[in-house]
């Protein structure tokens, strides 16, 4: 359970992390939510930082008018997200490194990328 001075930590952290900042994850309710959306040709934003060895949630917010499969080979996750539909996929405390998602519906898509450190 952290207690409110890590909960600080963290958003000084962000702050400190500049123009990075708007791709930094929220922390709600005791675990970081890293927030994605596909546009139709890739995702955005292509790299989400979240902190490691913690458990996390992606949302992932499909925007365009196709379904996907949002697909971690990685962190072993796939789910369906239809157009217009936001969803909430929860991971697993990970050790630090940097682990790849993919439309599995579509390999033309961009891969993107969720970096725990
Ligand atoms: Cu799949």
């Amino acid at each position: 359970m952290p207690c409110r001075k890590n909960v600080i930590l963290m958003f000084l952290a962000a702050a400190a992390a500049g123009p990075l900042a708007f791709s930094q994850p929220v922390r709600a309710g005791g675990a970081t939510v890293a927030a994605v959306r596909f546009n139709g040709d890739r995702f955005e934003p292509a790299k989400l930082t979240v902190p490691a060895n913690q458990p996390f949630k992606v949302e992932v917010t499909n925007a365009d008018n196709k379904a996907i499969e949002f697909e971690s080979f990685d962190l072993h996750r796939e789910r369906v997200v239809r157009p217009g539909e936001t969803i909430t996929v929860y991971m697993a405390p990970t050790a630090p490194g940097h682990y790849t998602f993919c439309d599995d519906f579509d390999h033309s898509v961009t891969e993107g990328a969720i970096e725990a450190r």
